[in-house]
């Protein structure tokens, strides 16, 4: 069989979409840092469905960490599949607008050099919340994070997010060159001031004009991202094969649904995503906080207790109607009551998510969701519990989510097995609870004193305390399904 190429995309069969323009004549307008499934199932297919009017706003893609991505891609000249995944089956398209990908450790000066240059101006970023380099509780630049450390000694060859960034926009700013717009995509809170905020204090560490000049000149628009992308296996591979007569190294499996809020503020130019299906508004923070708290918040509260409960997908953990019963609670009684959403009907936002998480052709593992809890919980559960404590609320359904975090990262499971935890902050984790030994209370103390994760205030609260080791004395004692269809009611 053939790999996926430009040479081979003549001979997919007529039922594949495939790029609908001449990729010889698109030009890089954005750089994209983090280059994983996440992106090339969303960004990179509203851009290929603009590429056709607008072919210089193709994609140059970075990956920081791994140089994976490159090794699947580069061979297929930067093409690979999307597929679409529901009950009616897979729908497979090629998507083009990837035009490289660079490894940013060994193409370093390469990639800085093409984020310098004006035909740029977008640097766009999927990163995971992890890449940021920052405090999770607070937002801010973590100045004691190795990779920070490091690219303050070396600002020329940075390892990090903002280090790149911050080396590309200290020469365009030497070279009188306006500045490039910085636009997540992460599932950050307020992803743009965040990313903003940790751009700038570290172009102030490295020189407090450099940082003066960062906050003055450059875009950081908020966005919010949304579409269920899992890890693709092997499986996948055989069967995206099968279907497209080719070798795609790195295909991507996807739901149906997409959405993208954007903030419109892009004063070096953008493209026109409102044409292919992007809201632009003035300001995304009420749609980010209805996404974290609705869709992440559950996912990881499906995440920890799917785990512990034998769930290997979200879409079993939501064949138990006890599952059901506890997400759909969650989100109606307090998830919902906390935002403020005027003219979205947040009932049917609800039942659009509990439907997407049971698509059962979608193979998402609870253990991906679970990984990285530690730079997850704050926006996901942690700042709804806040609202609700103040407002003398109830938090039930949200501190079982905290609680089978803290059970799961014990790292032993209900049957006695290690369970596999990833996560930045894993061996204290761990630590924390190997010296808790199997006394829940202990294991609750020690761990809510990590005060990156859970601040002063939770830290300190008697309710959260009180909540969270109850359900953690449950999950102990009888276990995560037991306990869920306790406290789903
Ligand atoms: C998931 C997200 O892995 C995770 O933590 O909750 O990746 C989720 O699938 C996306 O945010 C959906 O838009």
């Amino acid at each position: 069989m053939p790999r996926l190429s430009s040479r081979s995309l003549a001979n997919v069969p007529a039922g594949v979409i495939t790029p609908a323009y001449d990729r010889g004549g698109l030009k890089a307008g954005i750089v994209h840092l983090g280059i994983g499934a996440f992106h090339r199932a969303h960004m990179a297919v509203y851009i290929d469905d603009l590429l056709a009017a607008h072919p210089d706003w193709a994609i140059v893609g970075a990956s920081l960490r791994r140089p994976d991505t490159k090794e699947a891609l580069v061979p297929q000249d930067g093409l690979y599949t999307i597929a679409i995944r529901d009950a009616s089956g897979t729908h497979p398209r090629v998507i083009g607008s990837i035009l490289s990908v660079l490894d940013a450790n060994t193409e370093r000066d390469k990639l800085i050099a093409l984020m310098a240059s004006p035909e740029i101006r977008i640097v766009s970023l999927t990163v995971t919340e992890k890449g940021y380099c920052h405090d999770p509780a607070t937002g801010e630049l973590h100045a004691g994070h190795p990779d920070i450390v490091h690219d303050l000694a070396n600002p020329q060859s940075p390892k990090s997010a903002p280090g790149l960034i911050v080396e590309a926009l200290a020469r365009r700013r030497v070279a009188a060159q306006p500045a490039f717009t910085v636009m997540s995509c992460d599932n950050l809170p307020s992803n743009g001031k965040t990313t903003r905020r940790i751009v700038s204090r570290f172009a102030a560490l490295r020189d407090e004009a450099l940082g003066r000049w960062v906050e003055e000149s450059v875009a950081f628009p908020s966005t919010m991202v949304d579409r269920i992308v899992p890890a693709t296996t092997d499986a996948d591979r055989e069967t995206i094969a099968g279907l497209i007569g080719a070798d795609d190294a790195w295909p991507i499996m996807t739901e149906p649904f997409t959405q993208w809020v954007i903030e419109d503020h892009f004063p070096a130019g953008r493209p026109p995503f409102e044409t292919v299906g992007a809201q632009m508004v003035a300001d995304v923070e009420p749609f980010e906080l209805m996404k974290l708290r609705m869709l992440n918040g559950s996912h990881s509260t499906l995440a920890y207790l799917g785990y512990l409960a034998g769930h290997q997908h979200v879409a079993d953990a939501m064949g138990d109607p006890a599952f059901v019963k506890l997400i759909h609670g969650l989100m109606s009684e307090e998830v919902i009551p906390t935002l403020h959403m005027p003219g979205t009907d947040l009932p049917a936002y609800r039942d659009e998510l509990l439907a997407r998480f049971a698509n059962p052709a979608l193979k998402h593992r609870t253990w991906q969701i679970a990984m990285d809890g530690s730079q997850k919980l704050p926006q996901r559960l942690l700042g709804t519990i806040r609202d609700r404590l103040k407002a003398g609320q109830t938090i039930t359904r949200l501190a079982l989510g905290v609680a089978a975090w803290m059970r799961y990262v014990t790292g032993i499971d209900e049957k006695g097995e290690t369970i596999d935890v990833k996560d930045p902050m894993a061996t204290r984790l761990m630590a924390i609870a190997a010296n808790a030994g199997d006394d829940p209370e202990r294991l609750f103390d020690g761990l809510v004193e990590v005060t990156e994760i859970f601040g002063r205030d939770l830290s300190e609260n008697g309710t959260f305390r009180d909540v969270v080791s109850a359900h953690l004395v449950s999950l102990f004692d009888e276990g995560a399904a037991e306990t869920v269809k306790k406290v789903a009611g």
